[in-house]
């Protein structure tokens, strides 16, 4: 009976999470104005069926000089709400020459809380290990639970001597929770 209650009561709890969307940026407003590019400037929208993971545009990152590059593409800031973890998904193209073989450049996807944080690594293009150019390909990084409340901004930041082909598109920045782990109810969960 007791084992009854307690499996009928995990169904029920793990039901009870839902995921929701904070923010998608597929690039078809043809408008990056609410992105920051920084440093050297290499990121620019970029208008291409042939570059683009769906329909026509993608951010590129670009040739231009001069050289090296260290440049970063931020999003908008986002305050996280409570949740149990967080998805920060993109798909990204690039040349397995440039970044790899001659390895010329180094591609990252940070993170930073913006009151004071510093760009933490979430993912680099050594990650990827064996890749093909020019695919595309779809990568998703998790925050943990630590990271509810905070106002934060991602990047997708290259530093190069002499590397080009870099591509992102289709990001999508959500969160999972379950209602039931921001309520205390020690007492039931001693009850089990
Ligand atoms: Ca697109
Ligand atoms: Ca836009
Ligand atoms: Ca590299």
């Amino acid at each position: 009976m007791r084992n009854k209650f307690v499996l009928t009561f995990l169904v029920v709890y793990t039901s009870l999470s839902f995921a929701e969307t904070i923010w998608t940026d597929g690039f078809e407003d043809g408008n990056i104005s609410d992105w920051t590019i920084t440093g050297t400037a290499n990121w620019a929208l970029y208008d291409n069926e042939f570059q683009a993971h769906t329909v026509d545009f993608s951010l590129q990152y670009n040739y231009q000089s001069p050289w090296p590059h260290d440049t970063r593409a931020i999003t908008p800031e986002f305050t996280l709400p409570e949740a149990d973890e967080f998805d920060f998904t993109w798909w990204w193209s690039g040349s397995y020459i440039y970044f790899v073989q001659v390895d010329n450049g180094d591609a990252f996807t940070e993170v930073r809380d913006v009151n004071g944080g510093n760009w933490i690594v979430l993912w680099s293009e050594n990650d990827a290990g064996t890749y093909t150019g020019f695919e595309w390909y779809e990568q998703t990084e998790t925050l943990d639970a630590s990271w509810s409340g905070k106002t934060v901004q991602f990047a997708f930041h290259i530093i190069a001597s002499d590397a080009h082909y870099w591509y992102i598109d289709d990001i999508e920045l959500g969160y999972t929770s379950n209602p039931l782990d921001h309520i205390t109810w020690g007492r039931i969960k001693t009850g089990i």
